[in-house]
């Protein structure tokens, strides 16, 4: 378990000098997911932000092996890497690797969904990391599965009507013996499940939630007071599920009001209008319901039935 910073295992694998927005959500968390991977590792990562200010033609910030692909297929080339470098180490050619895979809520909720699943149901060993910024951020805004009700977007200007996608759900329903939530403003409890998903033998799946100042017209210096407030008003519940085991890490019992961390983003601006009254209820009702769903299950003594669980 770490509980200090000297604690931590690996190097720094992302160097400064990159061209990520100050206050990047998903910048601060990968380097503190990558300061805790156990080494030898490889990335994989998915066309979107990330990829696009780690790696300007012809420079990298990345300090250990990485490979780009497209947008709809990082899993499936995580999953030949880690296929091909298995086979090699029982020829005795070569060694097995640590392989994160990094995708946007874009390259996970959506067009990555199918590899994804795919990689999940094959039960290859990775970890792979959506860092969810809750939009499309590198093309411009626009929405995503996993943009809240009410969040303006460039394709929501009214604010968006439907739902987030369920992703941690849908992950789950493959049988994966660890999927975990985490976001940055807790590091010891984002770094510690990163390193307990690499001790499954098969596939891990970790949802970071990572404010994002240019996408949803936020201060910089607010982002990891942003990720607070997203767990205290149980917005982004922190949890794992284990072997069908549903865990709260971060059990909030008086909720901050939902306003406090909708106000603080502009991106907020039209749902927080009186006109939006109904638009505003539909969210805080999907995350009282969230919680309370979420609650029930880590009552649960025994993984639920239909959870049948890759090895
Ligand atoms: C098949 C395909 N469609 C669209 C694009 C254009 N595109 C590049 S990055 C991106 C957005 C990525 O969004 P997300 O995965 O949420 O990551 P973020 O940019 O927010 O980091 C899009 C639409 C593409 N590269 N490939």
């Amino acid at each position: 378990m770490i509980t200090r910073l000297d604690q931590l295992p690996a190097k720094e694998a992302i160097s400064p000098g990159h061209n990520a927005c100050a206050g990047c959500g998903a910048l601060i968390a990968v380097r503190q997911i990558l300061l805790a991977a156990p080494r030898p590792l490889i990335v994989v990562n998915a066309t979107g932000c990330l990829e696009v200010v780690t790696t300007p033609y012809p420079y990298t910030a990345w300090n250990v092996p990485w490979l780009h692909v497209a947008f709809e297929n990082a899993a499936a080339a995580a999953s030949g890497v880690e296929a091909a470098l298995k086979v090699l180490e029982r020829k005795g050619l070569g060694r097995r690797h640590n392989i994160i895979v990094f995708a946007g809520d874009g390259g996970t909720f959506d067009i990555g969904l199918q590899s994804l699943s795919g990689a999940l149901e094959r039960g290859h060993r990775l970890l792979f990391v959506c860092y969810d910024n809750e939009a499309y951020m590198n093309t411009g805004i626009q929405r995503s599965a996993a943009t809240p009700p009410g969040a303006w977007s460039s394709t929501t200007p009214a604010g968006k009507q439907e739902s987030k996608k369920d992703i941690m759900s849908i992950v789950i329903a493959h049988g994966v013996k660890y999927a975990a939530t985490a976001t940055p403003f807790l590091w010891k409890d984002l770094v510690n499940k990163v390193a307990k998903a690499f001790t499954f033998d098969g596939p891990a799946f970790l949802h970071v939630y990572a404010p994002c100042p240019r996408g949803w017209y936020t201060e910089p210096d607010k982002t990891i007071q942003l990720s607070r407030l997203a767990v205290e008003t149980r917005y982004f519940p922190l949890y794992e599920v284990e072997n069908g085991r549903y865990k709260i890490n971060y059990f909030v019992t008086r909720p901050k009001p939902l306003e406090e961390f909708l106000s603080l983003q502009n991106r907020y601006r039209v749902l927080l209008r009186p006109e939006n009254a109904e638009l505003l209820q539909k969210l805080k009702q999907e995350v009282e319901e969230r919680w309370k769903r979420l609650e029930a299950l880590s009552q649960q003594r025994e993984a639920p039935s239909s959870t049948h669980l890759v090895s």
